[in-house]
């Protein structure tokens, strides 16, 4: 008890005890468990016709080769300097200009890529090589080889820039990092494109099946059959008066998430549509792939267009409109929070 002599007030109390390695809890008590969640992030919204020309700037200045990986990181106001969307995600415009290529390597980060233009591109994931086209969603799951390319211009190639989504808070928060570039260990063998495609893509499954990597087979679900799934449900099934019509992207093999630690979801909202107020617990990254609506967080009105992006924070009221028909692409630590039993949400 020498260390903590009974004498002075409260404050000199702290003092001594913080010398000590402790704090008093019954001072923050209320912050460390508040009755709702207090997200840093905020809600805040990238116009793509603003940010564009800055995006294919870095072109002219870095090659792909020499960054690695050529992006403009999305820092949320709110998380300044964390290269940090959300408190758990990381976003960013990665660009790839015409016969350029961004080196193998392979990371204990999960990614997830939203196409939003050009053509010409692709992405290798475990050997097999995947053409991006806007509006594809496209994974690499943790510790998968993923390197990334452009066909030259003579071949059709196009400056191609998409939006990133890793883990990387969340990775870093669990001091769980760990990367290697490919001179640091040999390649996967080399898959002819489509494969995973035709075994897993049809509501079919090989018979002898094979041992799950812990995330989706498929590396690309592409945007044309995602959105006919879409047009062709408005058919059968009036849309939700929150949502529209709110899919979520799955593992063919287990009906799960794609990816253990990010879920994403494609949403059709008709023209026209004045979505009711909801709130989640899962800070959320909107992509806009068609149409045009605002999308109100609390008394914040966000105006969207095509390949704009906004974040909706955690138990934000949110509700949608939209004045053309529009597709929204969506991700969230959604997965995370429901393995630990944490997830939540309201609809008001
Ligand atoms: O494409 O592998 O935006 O490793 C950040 C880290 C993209 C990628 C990012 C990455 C990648």
């Amino acid at each position: 008890m020498s260390v903590l002599p009974r004498q002075g007030g409260r404050d000199a109390y702290y003092t001594r005890i913080a010398r000590a390695g402790m704090s008093p809890l019954w001072e923050s008590m209320h912050a460390l468990v508040p009755s709702q969640p207090t997200p840093r992030c905020t809600a805040v919204i990238w116009k793509y016709a603003e940010v564009r020309d800055c995006v294919l700037e870095a072109g002219t200045l870095i090659s792909a080769q020499e960054a690695v990986r050529r992006v403009l990181m999305l820092e949320n106001p709110g998380l300044p300097g964390q290269a940090s969307v959300t408190s758990s995600l990381y976003a960013g415009l990665q660009l790839i200009l015409p016969g350029e290529s961004a080196p193998s390597h392979r990371h204990t980060q999960s990614a997830l890529r939203f196409i939003l233009e050009g053509q010409g591109a692709w992405s290798t994931v475990d050997g097999e090589r995947t053409t991006m086209r806007p509006g594809d969603f496209i994974i690499t799951p943790a510790w998968t080889w993923h390197e990334h390319g452009n066909l030259p211009a003579e071949q059709g190639g196009e400056p191609v820039v998409w939006l990133d989504g890793l883990d990387i808070p969340l990775v870093r928060f669990l001091d769980a990092g760990f990367a290697q570039t490919a001179e640091q260990a040999p390649q996967p063998p080399v898959v002819r494109e489509g494969t995973h495609a035709a075994r897993y893509g049809y509501n079919l499954g090989p018979v002898r099946a094979q041992t799950s990597r812990g995330a989706s087979p498929l590396s690309s679900y592409p945007y044309e059959r995602s959105r006919q799934a879409l047009e062709n449900l408005l058919r059968y099934e009036a849309p939700d008066q929150w949502d529209g019509l709110r899919l979520r992207y799955v593992d063919p093999t287990t009906g799960g998430w794609p990816m253990p630690t990010m879920g994403a979801f494609l949403q059709l909202l008709p023209a026209g549509f004045a979505g009711r107020v909801q709130r989640s617990s899962d800070s959320t990254v909107y992509c806009v792939a068609e149409g045009r609506g605002t999308a109100r967080v609390g008394e914040f009105l966000m105006d969207f267009e095509p390949r704009d992006i906004f974040v909706v924070p955690s138990w934000s009221p949110l509700s949608l409109n939209a004045s053309e028909s529009s597709v929204l692409f969506s991700f969230s630590d959604r997965p995370v929070q429901e393995a630990l039993g944490l997830w939540r949400e309201e609809r008001l």
